[in-house]
């Protein structure tokens, strides 16, 4: 079940109001002197391909967004805690500027979901009196906000609120709270009194919990409601402040005394991710971007996108980024603001931007309507484009692309210069191999690799929170309850472990996503990189070195710069299966293991969404905005969808097929 959207023209913020709030929070921040530990929660389970590398060297965006709200709006005592780098981490150790902080902010996506349960759960364990205010956010947060409260009676935990928004929410939550906080008073005994008067209801964006005794069970969650969102997204606070917040990886479960220094950071992070544009304007039933974004495409404008680039390479030398776009080609002006604004900083030759590549996220249709806009988006620095093929023959999915759209969105961007990344999506159908079609798994990644695909990610089909098709996952029975005698914990609900699936024999489909990556990369197919490297396309040798510099060397240096860039383009393509072989050895550690306990175990399948079992409403008492259908109310029994619910059709997989 989808996020429902605001009433129609109320889904945004009003302009200028974002730039506001953090000047009035910079005018009251001296006062109140707050320190903040905002952790990224993480299981090192989930290190498999294809995310490996990226999981541990691109510090999220959303703990560095957070994180810069609160600098950029005076409150500097903050430090950003990455359970990628920092796994032992305890939130009873932690003290910042000696003393145990004002707030404590975990973020999560649904994966990590064990690791922020223990981070809140340890947390709660501080002293009542001392105890920070515990606030929760995060994908995981935003569509599951029940998930951080505890429904067991017996054992009460729980975040004091969820943010079930962006930066905005969480600085208006702050500015309410230091309203009514008295001299003196801890912030969680100020958030409480807020509660407790009904502050908190006119804050969209936040879910928190209602007990009649203070340590007693949590009895209701109140649900504020949808948040509005930010329309133009040059208001947000700087990206380049997150960075300087980072805790220095380490085995202790304490804080180091300083955050890491700014020449280390390019050592972890070898990769930043910045938010460009948010939003897509496709609508496919199993993702829950557009509804989260209430069918808004917001985006950042392209000077801004320039600065922000340059300021975190001159800060910290990060010379690779990735947009966080859900689909950087969705609309072709504001595309073309962006790339071209960052193109021209390329022409004027200023040192930074020569050197800096990005790679994003696009789908295939938009991909070839932009075609004769491709040179000058790869001068932007753009070299790779991951896009969502999913299904060459568009039997599982359907968004514009086809086998042969594909393929010549493949030659365009390759004779451009750019990279593209197919990402696949492997069902229950989808043979292995196909004889009279190209519907088979191993077809298909024959094809892509014909084409130019250097790398690819094979996930299976899954459930996904805050898509059209979650809930029917699991009313259908296509989702797996247990297998085991196990519950599927989260961390398998990645799309690289088969966890819903109505195949006679599911394990052949976690060896099906196996034999696709080790078809992929194998020690053959790197030979053949070396001598017919696919990596050789234009610009992959060109000189990322700025004019001035290169301009002064010798006939020598010159060719030996010349020589060496062109065996770095070949190479690339060998090192891509090197680097691949060694994730799929992981990879293999870690979900052959489920293949077997798939083929010896009992499946039992879900029969219901995973709803809250603590009931929830909204301030008036109505059914709460991000309750799933089988939530309670006080007073009213199980809420009904408020929304139409769609048949997850896995028959026409069958059809297809
Ligand atoms: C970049 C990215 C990745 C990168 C992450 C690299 C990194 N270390 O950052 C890579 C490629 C590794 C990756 C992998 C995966 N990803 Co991913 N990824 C994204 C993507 C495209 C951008 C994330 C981002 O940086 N956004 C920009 C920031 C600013 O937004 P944000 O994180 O949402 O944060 C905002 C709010 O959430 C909130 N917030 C965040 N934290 C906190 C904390 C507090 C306390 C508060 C109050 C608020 C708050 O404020 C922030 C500012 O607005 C998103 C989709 C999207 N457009 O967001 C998916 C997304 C995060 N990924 C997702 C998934 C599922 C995965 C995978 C499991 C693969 C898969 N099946 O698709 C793997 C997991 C790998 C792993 N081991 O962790 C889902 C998560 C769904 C969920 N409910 O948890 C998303 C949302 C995509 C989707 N389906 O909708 N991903
Ligand atoms: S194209 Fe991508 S971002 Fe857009 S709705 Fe489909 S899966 Fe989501």
């Amino acid at each position: 079940m989808e996020l429902p959207s605001r009433a129609r023209g109320d889904e945004l913020l009003p302009p200028g109001e974002m730039t506001r709030i953090r000047e009035r929070l910079r005018a009251i921040s001296q006062k109140h002197d707050l320190t903040t530990v905002i952790a990224c929660a993480f299981d090192h389970r989930t290190r498999i391909l294809p995310f490996i590398y990226a999981d541990l060297k691109m510090a999220p965006a959303g703990v560095r967004a957070i994180g810069s709200a609160l600098v950029d709006s005076g409150f500097e005592k903050t430090r950003i805690v990455l359970q990628q780098w920092n796994r032992n981490f305890s939130p009873t150790e932690m003290r910042l500027d000696g003393r145990i902080p004002d707030i404590f902010m975990v973020s999560s996506m649904h994966l990590h979901s064990d690791e922020c349960d223990r981070l809140i759960q340890e947390a709660c364990r501080i002293d009542p009196d001392k105890r920070p205010l515990i606030i929760a956010g995060g994908p995981r947060i935003i569509y599951e906000p029940w998930l951080v409260f505890s429904a067991d009676p017996e054992h009460p935990w729980g975040a004091d609120v969820a943010v079930t928004g962006e930066e905005y929410v969480v600085l208006q939550l702050l500015e309410t709270l230091l309203s009514v906080r008295a001299s003196g008073e801890s912030l969680r005994s100020a958030f409480m009194r807020a509660r407790d008067s009904g502050a908190l209801d006119e804050i969209p964006g936040l879910v928190y919990s209602k007990s009649s005794r203070a340590d007693g069970p949590i009895e209701e969650l109140v649900d504020t409601g949808i948040q509005q969102l930010l329309g133009d997204l040059d208001e947000l606070p700087r990206p380049v402040l997150g960075y300087q917040l980072l805790e220095p990886p380490s085995q202790a479960g304490t804080l180091g005394p300083k955050a890491l220094a700014p020449r280390q950071v390019r050592k972890h992070c070898r990769v930043s991710s910045i938010v460009l544009t948010i939003g897509c304007k496709f609508r496919c039933q199993y993702c829950p971007i557009p509804a989260y974004n209430q069918r808004t495409h917001r985006v950042k404008s392209g000077e801004r996108i320039a600065d922000e680039m340059e300021q975190i390479n001159k800060t910290y030398s990060i010379s690779y980024f990735f947009g966080t776009d859900d689909n950087f080609f969705n609309d072709t002006k504001k595309t073309l603001d962006i790339t071209e604004a960052l193109a021209r900083r390329v022409t004027t030759g200023e040192q930074t931007l020569s050197k800096i590549r990005w790679g994003t996220e696009a789908t295939v249709h938009d991909t070839i309507r932009l075609k004769e806009h491709l040179p000058v988006i790869r001068k932007s620095g753009l070299f790779a484009i991951w896009m969502g093929v999913e299904d060459l023959t568009a039997t599982l999915v359907k968004k514009g692309q086809s086998e042969s759209k594909t393929l010549e969105s493949f030659r365009l961007l390759r004779e451009n210069g750019i990279f593209p990344v197919p990402m696949m999506m492997h069902c229950d159908e989808q043979p292995l191999i196909s004889r009279k079609s190209n519907y088979g798994l191993i077809n298909q990644l024959g094809t892509l690799r014909k084409a130019g695909a250097l790398y690819t990610q094979v996930l299976m089909l899954t459930p996904s929170s805050g898509s059209k098709w979650y809930v029917d996952t699991y009313t259908s029975g296509l989702a797996f309850d247990s297998v085991d005698g196990e519950k599927i914990p989260p961390y398998k609900v990645d799309g690289n472990y088969v966890v819903a699936s109505k195949h006679p024999r599911p394990w052949i489909k976690q060896f099906y996503l196996l034999a696709g990556y080790t078809y992929f990369f194998n020690p053959l197919r790197l030979l053949l990189a070396l001598v017919w490297s696919k990596s050789r396309i234009p610009h992959v040798d060109g000189e990322s070195r700025p004019q001035h510099k290169v301009q002064h060397y010798t006939r020598w240096q010159k060719l030996k710069r010349r020589a060496y860039l062109k065996l770095r383009g070949h190479i690339i393509d060998a090192g891509i299966q090197l680097f691949g072989m060694g994730g799929l050895i992981l990879t293999y550690r870690r979900t052959a293991g489920w293949a077997f306990r798939l083929m010896r175990g009992r499946i039992v399948h879900s029969t219901a969404a995973p709803a809250s079992r603590i009931p929830m409403r909204n301030p008036k008492g109505g059914a709460a905005s991000h309750a799933l259908p089988g939530t309670p109310i006080i007073g009213l029994g199980e809420t009904e969808p408020d929304v139409e619910l769609t048949e997850l059709d896995v028959s026409g997989f069958k059809k297809a097929a």
